[in-house]
């Protein structure tokens, strides 16, 4: 999950004097982060070192990761015009990522390569808002006020997210997982009206490449099913929800990824451990289950802990 990197001190050291995305353009560096907790905590896929904003900088967006706040729009689009200066992204721009990818797949071995992208809803309350923000209130405003509007900025960044995933994939990505981080702040009818279409437009891009697909959100438990309607193989919890229960709701047909409560990470091990169990007892209701953070790393998480949840999950204790 995002920030895994963030914990550690060798991501650190190779981070010392080099921004969040200069670093993801440097195919070396990106392939280096990759690596460092697939080493360190002998998990069983690598997350690809990038970020849900690299596609929209490569497509002319200006746009910074702010450290302590995330990503910052030098300009917000809010009008019609504002997305009609919006301009498509060339695949050639996507070298850097695609010699990162390279590198990395070849330096794997046999662990696979997860590709990662942003969900259109998710991109586009980062333009809309300027910024991170707590409700998304600008972005859904928009899509209420604009419908028009709203619809041109998600299917211009439906092409975007869905043409970075698509180079990752044909780099050597094993899987592709779309973050919507952000559609918990959205009701069904609105998510199903307004959201659903262009994620399945960003997917159309890798379907064809026959690797699962990933669907990931926060707070999305009414959402669930229309998650995975728009495209995805496998759907990803965040830990307000037992994955037994998301299991229920998705009609016991559809593997899982998730749940462990970051908050829990800081806890002491018998608590943190228990919790990691029933998670696992509760994921094999599912067709499938792929354990994880149901949300990214806390920077300020012991290592080792991680390195103790790997274990407990491959039954060495
Ligand atoms: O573990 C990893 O480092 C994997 C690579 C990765 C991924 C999968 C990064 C690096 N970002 C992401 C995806 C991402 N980026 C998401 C979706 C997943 C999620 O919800 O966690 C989102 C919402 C972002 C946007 C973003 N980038 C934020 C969130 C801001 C907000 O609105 O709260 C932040 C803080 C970033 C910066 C970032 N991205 C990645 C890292 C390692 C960092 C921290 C940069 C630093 O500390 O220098």
């Amino acid at each position: 999950m995002r920030q895994a990197g963030r914990s550690l001190p060798e991501y650190r050291e190779v981070r010392r004097g080099v921004t969040m995305l200069a670093s993801c353009l440097e195919p070396e560096l990106a392939s280096e982060i990759t690596l460092q907790p697939v080493r360190r905590h002998g998990v069983d896929a690598a997350i690809f070192f990038s970020d849900i904003v690299v596609p929209l900088l490569l497509a002319g967006v200006d746009v910074d990761i702010v450290p302590g706040t995330g990503p910052v729009f030098a300009e917000p689009v809010r009008t019609a015009d504002d997305v009609a200066r919006l301009a498509p992204l060339d695949p050639a721009a996507l070298a850097p990522v695609v010699e990162a990818v390279e590198r990395t797949v070849a330096a794997l071995g046999g662990t696979p390569l997860i590709g990662f992208a942003g969900a259109p809803f998710t991109l586009a309350s980062y333009l809309v808002e300027g910024g991170p923000s707590k409700d998304q209130l600008r972005a859904r405003t928009l899509m209420h006020a604009d419908p028009a509007t709203w619809g041109a900025l998600m299917d211009w960044a439906a092409d975007v997210t869905g043409t970075f995933l698509r180079a990752q994939v044909m780099a050597g990505a094993s899987a592709a997982q779309l973050f919507d981080s952000w559609a918990g702040s959205l009701s069904l009818a609105d998510y199903e009206a307004h959201v659903a279409p262009a994620s399945s437009r960003a997917l159309a891009h890798v379907v064809d490449l026959g690797v699962p697909i990933v669907h990931f959100g926060t707070g999305t438990g009414e959402l669930l099913g229309a998650m995975r309607d728009v495209g995805a193989d496998v759907v990803g919890v965040d830990h307000r929800i037992p994955l037994d229960e998301a299991n229920r709701r998705l009609g016991g047909t559809t593997p899982l990824q998730g749940n462990i409560d970051p908050a829990l990470l800081g806890a002491p091990w018998p608590v943190l451990e228990a919790h990691v169990l029933d998670v696992i007892g509760r994921g094999a209701t599912a067709p499938g289950h792929v354990l994880n953070l149901g949300h990214g790393v806390p920077p300020q998480t012991d290592p080792d802990v991680l390195t103790r949840i790997v274990r407990l999950a491959h039954g060495e204790r």
